[in-house]
Protein backbone atom coordinates (compact mmCIF):
# COMPACT_ATOMS: atom_id res chain seq x y z
CA UNK A 1 0.00 0.00 0.00
CA UNK A 2 1.23 3.74 -0.88
CA UNK A 3 2.19 5.53 1.83
CA UNK A 4 0.09 8.36 3.24
CA UNK A 5 1.41 11.94 1.87
CA UNK A 6 -0.22 15.04 2.12
CA UNK A 7 0.44 18.13 0.92
CA UNK A 8 0.35 21.21 3.78
CA UNK A 9 0.57 24.58 2.71
CA UNK A 10 1.24 26.80 5.92
CA UNK A 11 1.09 30.46 5.87
CA UNK A 12 3.18 32.15 8.88
CA UNK A 13 5.75 34.58 8.51
CA UNK A 14 9.59 33.88 8.65
CA UNK A 15 11.99 35.04 11.62
CA UNK A 16 14.80 34.96 10.28
CA UNK A 17 15.94 33.95 13.87
CA UNK A 18 13.88 32.78 16.84
CA UNK A 19 13.15 29.16 16.74
CA UNK A 20 9.34 30.15 15.93
CA UNK A 21 6.91 30.38 12.56
CA UNK A 22 8.28 28.38 9.29
CA UNK A 23 11.55 27.58 10.87
CA UNK A 24 9.68 25.08 13.47
CA UNK A 25 6.45 24.85 11.31
CA UNK A 26 8.74 23.18 8.19
CA UNK A 27 10.96 20.76 9.67
CA UNK A 28 7.99 19.57 11.96
CA UNK A 29 5.65 19.08 9.07
CA UNK A 30 8.81 17.31 7.11
CA UNK A 31 9.35 15.09 10.04
CA UNK A 32 5.76 14.15 10.14
CA UNK A 33 5.91 12.92 6.33
CA UNK A 34 4.19 15.77 4.96
CA UNK A 35 5.09 17.61 1.66
CA UNK A 36 4.58 21.09 2.74
CA UNK A 37 4.31 24.73 0.62
CA UNK A 38 4.73 27.91 2.53
CA UNK A 39 3.24 31.53 1.93
CA UNK A 40 5.51 33.97 3.87
CA UNK A 41 3.26 36.44 5.66
CA UNK A 42 5.99 38.87 6.31
CA UNK A 43 9.95 38.31 7.03
CA UNK A 44 11.38 39.19 9.84
CA UNK A 45 14.97 39.67 11.44
CA UNK A 46 13.62 37.91 14.37
CA UNK A 47 10.68 37.29 16.42
CA UNK A 48 9.23 39.80 18.01
CA UNK A 49 9.23 38.75 21.73
CA UNK A 50 12.59 39.64 23.74
CA UNK A 51 14.13 40.76 20.99
CA UNK A 52 14.29 45.07 19.93
CA UNK A 53 15.05 46.60 17.33
CA UNK A 54 13.56 43.79 15.03
CA UNK A 55 13.00 44.38 10.78
CA UNK A 56 9.21 43.35 9.45
CA UNK A 57 8.64 43.24 5.62
CA UNK A 58 5.25 42.54 5.49
CA UNK A 59 4.54 40.61 2.07
CA UNK A 60 0.84 41.28 2.27
CA UNK A 61 0.69 42.67 -1.17
CA UNK A 62 2.29 39.25 -2.74
CA UNK A 63 -0.28 37.30 -1.36
CA UNK A 64 -3.45 37.71 -4.43
CA UNK A 65 -0.90 37.53 -7.06
CA UNK A 66 0.59 34.33 -5.29
CA UNK A 67 -2.81 33.05 -5.07
CA UNK A 68 -4.16 33.76 -8.47
CA UNK A 69 -0.85 32.14 -9.85
CA UNK A 70 -1.94 28.39 -7.76
CA UNK A 71 -5.57 29.04 -8.97
CA UNK A 72 -3.98 29.77 -12.41
CA UNK A 73 -1.70 26.11 -12.19
CA UNK A 74 -5.00 24.29 -10.39
CA UNK A 75 -1.93 23.81 -7.64
CA UNK A 76 -4.62 22.76 -4.71
CA UNK A 77 -3.49 21.51 -0.84
CA UNK A 78 -4.93 18.88 1.41
CA UNK A 79 -4.47 21.03 4.68
CA UNK A 80 -4.15 25.02 4.92
CA UNK A 81 -2.65 25.85 7.84
CA UNK A 82 -2.44 29.67 9.30
CA UNK A 83 -0.09 31.07 11.98
CA UNK A 84 1.15 34.13 12.85
CA UNK A 85 0.47 36.45 9.65
CA UNK A 86 1.67 40.05 8.75
CA UNK A 87 -1.46 42.59 9.04
CA UNK A 88 -5.10 43.01 9.20
CA UNK A 89 -5.68 43.02 5.10
CA UNK A 90 -3.97 39.95 4.87
CA UNK A 91 -6.46 38.05 6.81
CA UNK A 92 -8.75 39.11 4.23
CA UNK A 93 -6.83 37.20 1.50
CA UNK A 94 -6.29 34.22 3.37
CA UNK A 95 -10.00 33.57 3.50
CA UNK A 96 -9.90 33.66 -0.37
CA UNK A 97 -7.11 31.58 -0.23
CA UNK A 98 -9.20 28.85 1.87
CA UNK A 99 -11.91 29.14 -0.84
CA UNK A 100 -9.77 28.59 -4.40
CA UNK A 101 -6.86 26.50 -2.95
CA UNK A 102 -8.07 23.41 -0.72
CA UNK A 103 -8.81 20.46 -2.53
CA UNK A 104 -11.88 18.90 -1.66
CA UNK A 105 -12.44 17.98 2.35
CA UNK A 106 -9.12 20.10 3.14
CA UNK A 107 -8.97 20.96 6.65
CA UNK A 108 -8.25 24.59 7.29
CA UNK A 109 -6.19 24.72 10.52
CA UNK A 110 -5.86 28.35 12.14
CA UNK A 111 -3.45 29.25 15.01
CA UNK A 112 -4.70 32.60 15.47
CA UNK A 113 -1.03 33.24 16.72
CA UNK A 114 -1.61 36.52 18.17
CA UNK A 115 -1.24 37.09 22.21
CA UNK A 116 -0.32 35.03 25.45
CA UNK A 117 -0.43 35.95 29.03
CA UNK A 118 -3.21 38.52 28.91
CA UNK A 119 -1.69 40.63 26.02
CA UNK A 120 -1.43 40.86 22.66
CA UNK A 121 2.29 40.71 21.07
CA UNK A 122 3.61 43.99 19.33
CA UNK A 123 2.07 45.11 16.03
CA UNK A 124 -1.15 43.84 17.06
CA UNK A 125 -4.62 45.63 18.38
CA UNK A 126 -8.54 44.50 19.16
CA UNK A 127 -9.42 45.15 15.44
CA UNK A 128 -6.68 42.71 14.52
CA UNK A 129 -7.97 40.14 17.17
CA UNK A 130 -11.45 40.53 15.74
CA UNK A 131 -10.30 40.18 12.01
CA UNK A 132 -8.74 36.73 13.42
CA UNK A 133 -12.03 35.78 14.67
CA UNK A 134 -14.02 36.08 11.63
CA UNK A 135 -10.73 33.82 9.88
CA UNK A 136 -11.06 31.47 12.99
CA UNK A 137 -15.05 31.13 11.91
CA UNK A 138 -14.05 29.59 8.81
CA UNK A 139 -11.70 27.08 9.58
CA UNK A 140 -12.67 23.19 10.60
CA UNK A 141 -10.08 23.29 14.07
CA UNK A 142 -8.81 26.39 15.76
CA UNK A 143 -5.90 26.21 18.13
CA UNK A 144 -6.14 29.33 20.55
CA UNK A 145 -4.46 29.68 23.62
CA UNK A 146 -6.71 31.02 26.82
CA UNK A 147 -5.62 35.08 25.65
CA UNK A 148 -6.37 34.80 22.05
CA UNK A 149 -9.31 33.64 23.01
CA UNK A 150 -10.36 35.76 25.39
CA UNK A 151 -9.54 38.66 22.80
CA UNK A 152 -11.43 37.11 20.18
CA UNK A 153 -14.70 36.62 21.98
CA UNK A 154 -14.53 39.38 24.89
CA UNK A 155 -14.43 37.31 27.38
CA UNK A 156 -12.94 38.67 30.51
CA UNK A 157 -9.45 36.89 30.72
CA UNK A 158 -8.31 35.98 33.86
CA UNK A 159 -5.20 34.18 35.80
CA UNK A 160 -6.96 32.16 37.87
CA UNK A 161 -9.87 30.53 36.95
CA UNK A 162 -12.26 27.06 37.77
CA UNK A 163 -13.75 24.79 35.11
CA UNK A 164 -16.70 27.01 34.86
CA UNK A 165 -14.46 30.04 33.42
CA UNK A 166 -13.07 27.26 30.89
CA UNK A 167 -16.78 26.16 30.14
CA UNK A 168 -17.98 29.85 29.42
CA UNK A 169 -15.19 30.43 27.08
CA UNK A 170 -15.39 26.98 25.37
CA UNK A 171 -19.39 28.88 25.04
CA UNK A 172 -18.06 32.12 23.89
CA UNK A 173 -15.86 30.16 21.37
CA UNK A 174 -18.24 28.06 20.15
CA UNK A 175 -20.94 31.13 19.77
CA UNK A 176 -18.22 32.97 17.04
CA UNK A 177 -16.97 29.63 15.56
CA UNK A 178 -19.96 27.48 15.07
CA UNK A 179 -18.53 24.74 13.04
CA UNK A 180 -15.14 24.78 14.08
CA UNK A 181 -13.27 22.08 16.27
CA UNK A 182 -11.41 23.96 19.18
CA UNK A 183 -7.92 22.76 20.99
CA UNK A 184 -7.97 25.29 23.69
CA UNK A 185 -4.27 25.00 25.22
CA UNK A 186 -2.45 26.15 28.50
CA UNK A 187 -5.40 25.11 30.38
CA UNK A 188 -4.48 24.72 34.51
CA UNK A 189 -6.50 23.79 37.03
CA UNK A 190 -3.45 22.84 39.46
CA UNK A 191 -0.44 23.64 40.50
CA UNK A 192 2.69 21.72 38.69
CA UNK A 193 0.33 20.98 35.70
CA UNK A 194 -1.26 22.17 32.52
CA UNK A 195 -3.35 20.83 29.86
CA UNK A 196 -5.83 21.01 26.63
CA UNK A 197 -9.56 21.11 26.13
CA UNK A 198 -10.46 19.38 23.03
CA UNK A 199 -14.20 20.12 21.80
CA UNK A 200 -15.08 18.57 18.62
CA UNK A 201 -18.66 17.61 17.63
CA UNK A 202 -20.33 17.84 21.04
CA UNK A 203 -18.14 16.40 22.85
CA UNK A 204 -15.19 17.76 25.55
CA UNK A 205 -12.06 15.91 26.00
CA UNK A 206 -9.28 17.24 28.29
CA UNK A 207 -5.45 16.09 28.57
CA UNK A 208 -3.22 17.29 31.27
CA UNK A 209 0.32 17.00 31.41
CA UNK A 210 3.20 18.57 33.22
CA UNK A 211 3.89 22.59 33.70
CA UNK A 212 7.41 23.29 33.40
CA UNK A 213 7.48 26.73 35.46
CA UNK A 214 10.58 28.15 32.61
CA UNK A 215 8.12 29.57 29.95
CA UNK A 216 9.51 29.50 26.91
CA UNK A 217 8.60 31.29 23.70
CA UNK A 218 7.86 29.33 20.36
CA UNK A 219 5.95 26.50 22.25
CA UNK A 220 2.85 27.80 20.52
CA UNK A 221 4.42 26.96 17.06
CA UNK A 222 5.88 23.59 17.91
CA UNK A 223 2.26 22.33 19.49
CA UNK A 224 0.01 23.87 16.18
CA UNK A 225 2.70 22.09 13.73
CA UNK A 226 3.12 18.78 15.79
CA UNK A 227 -0.87 19.08 15.88
CA UNK A 228 -0.92 19.20 12.48
CA UNK A 229 1.60 16.95 11.25
CA UNK A 230 -0.31 14.02 13.70
CA UNK A 231 -3.82 14.60 12.24
CA UNK A 232 -2.82 14.76 8.86
CA UNK A 233 -1.19 11.33 9.69
CA UNK A 234 -4.54 10.24 10.28
CA UNK A 235 -4.75 10.12 14.17
CA UNK A 236 -7.71 11.55 15.77
CA UNK A 237 -8.33 15.40 17.00
CA UNK A 238 -7.45 13.81 20.87
CA UNK A 239 -4.56 12.03 19.83
CA UNK A 240 -2.89 14.62 18.11
CA UNK A 241 -3.79 17.12 20.93
CA UNK A 242 -1.73 14.75 23.11
CA UNK A 243 1.23 13.71 20.73
CA UNK A 244 1.76 17.51 20.64
CA UNK A 245 1.47 17.86 24.28
CA UNK A 246 3.80 15.34 24.92
CA UNK A 247 5.97 16.49 22.21
CA UNK A 248 5.77 20.22 23.12
CA UNK A 249 7.04 18.98 26.93
CA UNK A 250 10.21 17.24 25.58
CA UNK A 251 11.36 20.13 23.28
CA UNK A 252 10.60 22.24 26.37
CA UNK A 253 12.74 19.44 28.92
CA UNK A 254 15.66 19.35 26.04
CA UNK A 255 15.64 23.21 26.71
CA UNK A 256 16.01 23.65 30.46
CA UNK A 257 19.21 24.35 31.91
CA UNK A 258 20.38 26.11 29.10
CA UNK A 259 19.82 29.29 30.31
CA UNK A 260 20.66 31.74 27.26
CA UNK A 261 18.11 29.41 24.89
CA UNK A 262 15.38 31.41 25.83
CA UNK A 263 13.92 32.88 22.54
CA UNK A 264 12.58 29.39 21.39
CA UNK A 265 12.93 25.44 22.41
CA UNK A 266 15.17 23.32 21.16
CA UNK A 267 12.51 21.05 19.26
CA UNK A 268 15.11 19.51 16.93
CA UNK A 269 16.64 17.47 19.60
CA UNK A 270 13.01 15.88 20.13
CA UNK A 271 12.10 15.21 16.53
CA UNK A 272 13.18 11.13 17.17
CA UNK A 273 10.24 11.14 19.68
CA UNK A 274 8.03 12.87 17.64
CA UNK A 275 8.59 10.55 14.23
CA UNK A 276 8.02 7.38 16.99
CA UNK A 277 4.41 9.49 17.97
CA UNK A 278 2.78 9.86 14.84
CA UNK A 279 3.71 6.67 13.49
CA UNK A 280 2.91 4.37 16.09
CA UNK A 281 -0.87 2.94 16.31
O1 LIG B 1 3.95 32.48 17.28
C1 LIG B 1 4.97 33.13 17.78
C2 LIG B 1 5.49 34.22 16.92
C3 LIG B 1 5.64 34.05 15.56
N1 LIG B 1 6.15 35.03 14.77
C4 LIG B 1 6.53 36.19 15.30
C5 LIG B 1 6.40 36.42 16.66
C6 LIG B 1 5.86 35.42 17.49
C7 LIG B 1 5.70 35.62 18.92
O2 LIG B 1 5.97 36.63 19.47
O3 LIG B 1 6.79 37.59 17.17
C8 LIG B 1 7.10 37.25 14.41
Amino acid sequence: MMDSYKRILTVQDISCVGQCSLTVALPILSACGHETAILPSAVLSTHTAGFTGFTFRDLTDDIPAINAHWVKEGIKFDSIYTGYLGSKKQIDFIKNLFSTCGKEGSLKIVDPAMADNGKLYPLFNQEYADEMAKLCSCADYILPNITEACFMTGYEYKEQYDRSYIDGLLSALKKICPSSAIILTGVSYREGKTGVVVYKEEKYEYYEHKKISQGCHGTGDVYASAFVGALMRGKSAYESAVIAADYTVLCIEKTQGDKDHTYGVKFELAIPELVKMVYGK
